[in-house]
């Protein structure tokens, strides 16, 4: 049945209507060998990820030590949903850049526009407040800042969605980028003072260094690969760009959390809460173990 004409203009205008079918996006993934790689290779590592926490945590009794062991395994139980959704291409379009933009009249397999991965920036906003609620509890710090910092990455990540998906103006595109950015000084600023304080008092210090480190530069780096790739100045291409974020993931989630996971393991008092942790009843124990 064929849509009225009103309502076809509406679905044309939107921004993640690309006008490829799903299946002509995710042939271009795999015409595109470089790029379906730059996918694969971090849905077999989220997948390991996985495994190799119900493997090392398994032994644990701690119930403050299993939240940071699940929370980093809830990040690979989001990143290999969201490289499954990057390459079937339902998390893909391609986007018409707006007018002034380097890209703009760019094609992508016969389409007007350039391949956005916006499952990216979606999946964003649920991985890394579990990256954050993992480094918050490792640095002993107080929920009100652990939640504080996820209610800004989530910010941070919804906004940079909105960066890539706004086709309208290019000025608003960074404008969109620079507001993202605000929220992520926030959250650097949270990890730098407050947590490096607090893990030094709790007793952390040299773990959370090392995971300050790989978290901070690491995710400097998203930043610096969006204003470079197609979606700010395009100096690097698709596949370039894809596989700097996949690199980027590798480090930020997958090494921050072996990393994690190898202090949790031993079950140290300073990341230790006593087997009343969480409890949701005085006196109340979980009767799974
Ligand atoms: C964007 C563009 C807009 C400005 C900023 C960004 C920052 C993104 C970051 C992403 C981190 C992602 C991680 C994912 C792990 O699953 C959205 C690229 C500041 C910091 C760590």
């Amino acid at each position: 049945m064929a849509l009225p004409p009103s309502i076809t203009v509406a679905v044309q205008q939107l921004p993640l209507e690309s006008g490829l079918t799903q299946t002509e996006l995710f042939e271009y993934v795999f015409d595109d060998t470089l790029l379906s790689l730059s996918f694969v290779l971090n849905i077999a590592l989220a997948g390991i990820t996985i495994l190799g926490i119900a493997y090392l945590g398994r032994n644990l009794t701690d119930p403050r030590a299993k939240v940071i062991a699940v929370s980093l395994m809830l990040i690979s139980v989001v990143s290999i949903s969201s490289y499954s959704g990057l390459t079937s291409g339902l998390t893909l379009s391609v986007v018409e850049m707006p007018a002034g933009h380097p890209a703009e009249g760019t094609t992508t397999a016969g389409e007007d526009g350039v391949l956005t991965m916006w499952g990216r920036y979606l999946t964003w906003t649920f991985s890394t407040p579990f990256i954050l609620i993992a480094l918050g509890m490792i640095a002993g710090s107080n929920w009100t800042k652990i939640l504080t910092t996820c209610a800004f990455t989530i910010a941070m990540c919804v906004t940079g969605l909105a960066a890539a998906l706004t086709t309208s103006s290019l000025i608003m595109r960074w404008w969109w980028f620079a507001i993202s950015s605000i929220f992520f000084l926030v959250i650097v600023f949270v990890i730098l003072v407050d947590w490096t304080a607090e893990a030094e008092r709790t007793g952390t210090a040299d773990l959370f260094s090392t995971l300050k480190i790989l978290t901070v530069v690491g995710w400097f780096g998203y930043p610096i690969l969006w204003a470079l790739g197609v979606e700010g100045f395009a100096v690097l291409d698709v596949a370039i760009t894809s596989w700097g974020y996949s690199i980027l993931d590798i480090i930020t989630k997958y090494i921050v959390t072996f990393v994690a996971m190898f202090y949790v393991i031993d079950e140290p008092r300073a990341i230790t809460g006593g087997e009343e942790y969480g409890a949701s009843l005085p006196g109340s124990r979980p009767a799974d173990d």
